[in-house]
């Protein structure tokens, strides 16, 4: 007798088992003679993409192009692969918007600062996953974060992506009119690295969400940029409100993240850690030590329902 096959949504199916692919949400793609994906210097005429890329699993993205690199010869040493770490090289030299290095089934990648510049490199990479046929892959933004009420380090696991307005969702202007996308992020993803962070010592963890704003200074309440329209008063009120919506960390990508992911049938998490006084934006120390108890502490490690 046939085995009786599952698709990936339990689902009794024909002949093979269907993993969880990659979904490009764009017809106009399958009638293009050449796919260039400008800012990675990869075009489908000129590369074999599902022999470059058809491995990959997991895809880890994050701001700066040294920290990128120097992740993937973390990785490469975790996973004990053969070759010299210091011959793994930029698979985007041809460009310097964005780096991209390849370890084993590990992707790693830069994506500069803010929404405009994530966006574009995630339409590029999901179309990437999607000419190389990847299958079940996992996408994270490791990047770096101002903490709310967090001990500089934490690690915050994203629940939602929620804006300036601690919505959970990403508004994008499309032929000028504004499509609102779902920035909800998988929860068991979120609750399995929430169990990997127990594993390992010393590293305070919590899932919350986590806060994306348009501007690093007046935008997430800093007091010192150039500009700064309010007074120290209305910053606490405004972050305390953002306390209680649940937000736990505040950065520049997530909303563009989640909403991708989500749209695109990946699995992902934007997560971060809160940065501490020894690195060069004491974003953390500014809001944790201005916050009045309770929000002056590290809450314990929030887990979902
Ligand atoms: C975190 O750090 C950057 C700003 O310093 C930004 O990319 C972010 O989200």
């Amino acid at each position: 007798m046939a085995p009786i096959l599952l698709n990936s949504m339990g689902n009794e199916h024909n002949g093979y088992i269907e993993q969880e692919k990659v979904y490009v949400k764009n017809p106009h793609l399958d009638s293009m003679e050449e796919d260039i994906l400008y800012h990675f210097n990869l075009s489908t005429k000129t590369h074999n993409l599902p022999e470059m890329f058809g491995d990959i699993k997991f895809v880890c993205v994050g701001g700066s192009a040294n920290r990128m690199k120097a992740f993937a010869q973390f990785i490469h040493q975790e996973l004990n692969l053969q070759g010299n770490v210091d011959d793994i090289r930029d698979i985007c030299e041809g460009t310097d918007r964005y780096s991209m290095y390849k370890v084993g089934p590990v992707l790693s990648i830069s994506h500069g600062m803010g929404v405009p510049s994530i966006s574009i490199m995630l339409h590029e990479l999901i179309k990437l996953l999607d000419h190389a046929r990847c299958r079940d892959v996992n996408l994270f933004r490791i990047g770096t974060s101002g903490g709310v009420g967090l001990a500089p380090g934490t690690v915050v696991i994203t629940d939602k992506a929620v804006d300036s307005f601690f919505r959970p969702q990403f508004e994008q202007v499309v032929l000028g009119k504004v499509i609102v996308r779902s920035t909800e992020l998988d929860e068991e993803l979120a609750r399995d690295l929430l169990q990997c962070s127990a594993e390992i010592p010393n590293l305070p963890t919590v899932i919350g969400n986590t806060m994306c704003t348009h501007d690093f200074y007046e935008g997430q309440g800093r007091l010192d940029g150039a500009l700064c329209s309010f007074s120290t008063e209305e910053k606490l009120e405004y972050l305390r409100k953002a306390h209680e919506a649940g937000v736990r960390n505040i950065e520049m990508e997530s909303t563009v993240f989640a909403a991708m992911c989500r749209v695109c049938n990946l699995k992902g998490n934007a997560t971060s850690s809160c940065q501490g006084p020894t690195h060069r934006h004491p974003r953390v120390l500014q809001h944790r030590q201005d916050l009045p108890k309770p929000y002056n502490h590290t809450p314990n490690a929030v887990t979902l329902q």
